[in-house]
């Protein structure tokens, strides 16, 4: 007999449901596995969240086996970490071994992890929201590509966020959707595994329908799967419109509670609820408890069907879709519905019966179609090797952007933010390949950071074109407005929190996309700490940038307290993936932004976070260029001390001027006066933690560069350090030799004021620094 369409169909539907079975089995399992039966050395709970897991296993199953094409990324939500992992084991391409050390050390990670796992992670996840959000900019970055001719369209994918509903919750979101909605999001889709289920408890009820009418504002497709194929076909049957209107005032917790509770319990509340009503009645009776059971949990997220039709239809353009897929928490598990189920887990004797349910042997639990007759198992292998994962070769390692020797801007005086958007413009003015992979988001303060040469240079980026109205109306202004499809600059609006999912999304252009973009961010500094939490998770999946920050500390001036940064510094020193700088003079940064270009393209290498100034000092001058290799090793001594020295002042920043003035003061005194520049306190302290562990690691030993640095200065010296910025980013400067310290430094809110008021009030100034070096001679 030969097949029809609709049988095919009706196969292809069946055998992803038996996926959705298998990959809650294996990922159930793993979890098991890791908390029960791999020996505990340490008493900790391992942990693991199978209930969130069977929660998204028909939609991931119906996504990944079906829906998803090559081109597709797709960010998975941090606690269905093992439901991809279980996933990529049914493709062969993740081992035994990684899942048997879930959580382990060098096993898979607990979160899907870009960096750490073994198997492709598109956008790593962990802190809910953001993982979410990345897929909007990187489709944003996507349409940058496609525009700027480094992709055909044809090729364009989906980016797609997994994402839990109490991610909904995380303003991020919303920061995101206003900034999607500008520029004309597209290609990207948030398919919410909506189980009205938080970490705590069950979800508002008064949120429902609300989120519809927030993102439809903000011109997504909404598509709600509420109600799986079996329910929609209850509802049609005497009876059911009451079973449905039931279904559909329920509160949250109650549909969670009689889910845990089972069919007896449905069948007594339905009975109650509807009571008088005899179609409804006779349509539960018609039920045994285990079919109630599964008609009541018959939700969308959960029915094969629904959700290919549901991925069909929104397949049809390239709006942005939200599908809002209703689930149960742990579907089933002994623990579906139960309000504390999030970090539950079965225990041995349920995972033994749902096992034996399954018809899984003991013993068999790895088998990747355990339980399975060979005519089933065939028949999902050749589905799970026809889908696009299978046989997909990881992008290639994108080719590296030439980096030109940047020139030093001219001045006798100069401020490093200055410095740097003048950096910026003869880039773009030269023409150089560099420049034209150079990419420059900004929150609103392209223009009071500098931004706006480069900007006039190269202009605003939009899929669009925009008229710069007041060009066009001849009102003088030096700053160009018009936005093109071959502009650089990204305006992103004043939440700094999406400058760095931008950041995060635009330096991962070389592995999402295979072409490198050289994303260079500006901020003001104080600000770094509204996207904290977006700029670790930036740097946690290696996406690579330049971030700008400026102006900075008390040389705000009249800016006062509320924009002065303090703690950045430590900051920098504390991120990892991030090397920061705090340049005191336009020809280190002109060095440190070159080292910048080479250091984000290195296969070992990171992002760049350069601390800047409006303040234009005197800069020096130079009697060759040696201090240059130890500038971008972390510091160099502008005046070596001698064997007689008794004090040296290492200083950060832009308080350079002070500090030679202390010099001048004590030149009588101490001829002999060290002053070093220390250019990243962040590498310096990197560099002796490195030589340090080296010790223990067996790697070669090596002398760190602070180390080398200090050797010079005589044991006895005393050490004033000193930076526009909290003090304790230098003051560990005497523990790698033991050199007394005296630190200066600001630690406390500032508030208006001119500068030699403000560091007179902050001991920031020739007279404090003067004091600090007598009270090391006491
Ligand atoms: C920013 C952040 N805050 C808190 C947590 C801790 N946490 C992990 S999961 C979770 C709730 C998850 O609920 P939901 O998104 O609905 O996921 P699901 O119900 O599918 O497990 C919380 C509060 C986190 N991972 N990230
Ligand atoms: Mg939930």
């Amino acid at each position: 007999m030969l097949e029809t369409a609709t049988d095919s169909r009706a196969a292809r539907i069946a055998a992803l449901e038996a996926l959705d079975t298998r990959l809650r089995w294996l990922s159930a399992w793993t979890i098991h596995n890791a908390n029960h039966l791999r020996p505990s050395r340490d008493g900790l709970k391992v942990g693991g969240h199978q209930a969130s897991c069977a929660s998204i296993t028909a939609i991931m199953a119906a996504l990944y086996f079906h829906a998803l094409r090559p081109q597709d990324k797709v960010a998975v939500k941090p606690h269905a970490g093992p439901v991809l992992h279980a996933i990529h084991y049914l493709l062969g391409q993740q081992s035994l071994e990684q899942l048997q050390a879930f959580r382990a050390f060098g096993g898979a990670q607990s979160y899907p992890s870009r960096t750490k796992d073994v198997i492709p992670v598109d956008f790593s996840t962990g802190s809910v929201g953001l993982g979410v959000a990345v897929t909007a900019f990187a489709s944003l970055v996507q349409d940058y590509l496609i525009a700027h001719g480094q992709l055909a369209e044809a090729d364009a994918g989906r980016m797609i966020a997994l994402m839990g509903d109490a991610e909904l919750d995380e303003g991020n979101i919303y920061e995101c959707l206003i900034e999607g909605y500008k520029h004309d999001l597209r290609n990207c889709w948030w398919i919410v595994d909506y189980n009205r289920q938080s970490l705590d408890s069950t979800t508002a009820d008064r949120m429902f329908r609300r989120f519809d009418d927030i993102f439809e504002t903000c011109g997504w497709r909404v598509l709600t799967l509420r109600h799986g194929k079996r329910l929609q076909a209850a509802f049609r049957k005497p009876g059911g419109q009451a079973l449905q209107d039931w279904i559909e005032t329920c509160p949250n917790a109650d549909y969670a509670a009689l889910t845990y509770q089972g069919g007896a319990a449905w069948r007594a509340r339905l009975n109650a609820d509807m009571a008088g009503d005899t179609a409804a009645l006779a349509l539960v009776a018609a039920h045994d408890d285990a079919a109630l059971a599964a008609l009541m949990t018959n939700l969308g997220g959960h029915c094969i069907e629904t959700l290919i039709e549901a991925f069909e239809l929104a397949a049809q353009d390239e709006r942005p879709v939200m599908f809002i897929a209703y689930t149960v928490k742990g579907m089933g598990l002994p623990v579906a519905g139960h309000k504390d189920n999030h970090s539950g887990l079965m225990n041995p004797g349920q995972i033994a019966s749902l096992r034996a349910d399954l018809g899984i042997s003991e013993g068999d639990e790895w088998a990747r179609w355990g339980g399975l007759g060979d005519n089933s198992a065939a028949e999902l292998q050749a589905v799970v090797d026809g889908c696009s994962l299978a046989g997909h070769a990881p992008e290639p390692l994108a080719a590296p952007v030439p980096v030109p020797a940047l020139a030093v801007p001219e001045g006798a005086e100069q401020a490093t933010q200055a410095a740097f958007g003048r950096i910026l413009l003869d880039l773009a003015k030269s023409g150089h390949p560099l420049a034209d992979r150079i990419v420059t988001p900004s929150p609103d303060v392209t223009v009071s950071t500098n931004l706006g040469g480069f900007v006039n240079a190269r202009g605003l980026f939009r899929r669009q074109e925009l008229k710069d109205v007041f060009a066009g109306a001849k009102i003088p202004s030096a700053q160009k407005w018009a936005a093109h499809a071959a502009g650089q600059h990204i305006e992103l609006g004043i939440a700094e929190n999406n400058l760095f999912l931008m950041l995060a999304a635009t330096g991962l252009a070389a592995p999402l996309f295979g072409t490198r973009l050289l994303p260079v961010g500006t901020v003001y500094d104080p600000f770094i700490s509204r996207g904290l939490d977006a700029l670790n998770y930036a740097c946690y999946q290696d996406a690579r940038f330049l971030l700008v920050a400026t102006p900075s500390g008390l040389t705000l001036g009249p800016e006062g307290g509320a924009h002065q940064s303090i703690n950045t510094p430590l900051i920098g020193m504390g991120q990892p993936g991030l090397t920061a700088f705090e340049p005191a003079f336009a020809d280190e940064l002109a060095a440190m932004m070159e080292w910048a270009f080479h250091h984000m393209q290195a296969v070992d290498g990171g992002s760049v976070y350069l601390r800047l100034t409006t303040r234009a000092i005197a800069q020096p001058v130079r009697a060759d260029d040696s201090w240059r290799a130890a500038a971008l090793k972390g510091g160099y001594w502008l005046r070596a001390p001698g064997s007689h020295t008794r004090a040296a002042i290492a200083f950060s920043g832009a308080i350079a001027p002070e500090v030679l003035a202390a010099a001048d003061l004590l030149a009588e005194d101490m001829p002999e006066l060290g002053l070093l520049v220390v250019t990243s306190p962040d590498l310096l302290h990197r560099g002796w933690s490195a030589a340090n562990a080296a010790r223990w690691t067996g790697a070669a030993a090596q002398l760190a560069h602070v180390d080398e640095l200090l050797a010079a200065l005589p044991a006895s010296a005393g050490l004033v350090t000193i930076l526009d910025g909290s003090p304790s980013a230098l003051s560990w400067l005497g523990g790698v030799r033991g050199h007394r310290v005296a630190p200066l430094g600001t630690d406390s809110f500032g508030q208006t004021g001119d500068l030699p008021d403000l560091f007179h009030r902050y001991r920031l100034d020739a007279d404090a620094i003067v004091d600090a070096v007598a009270s090391l001679l006491d």
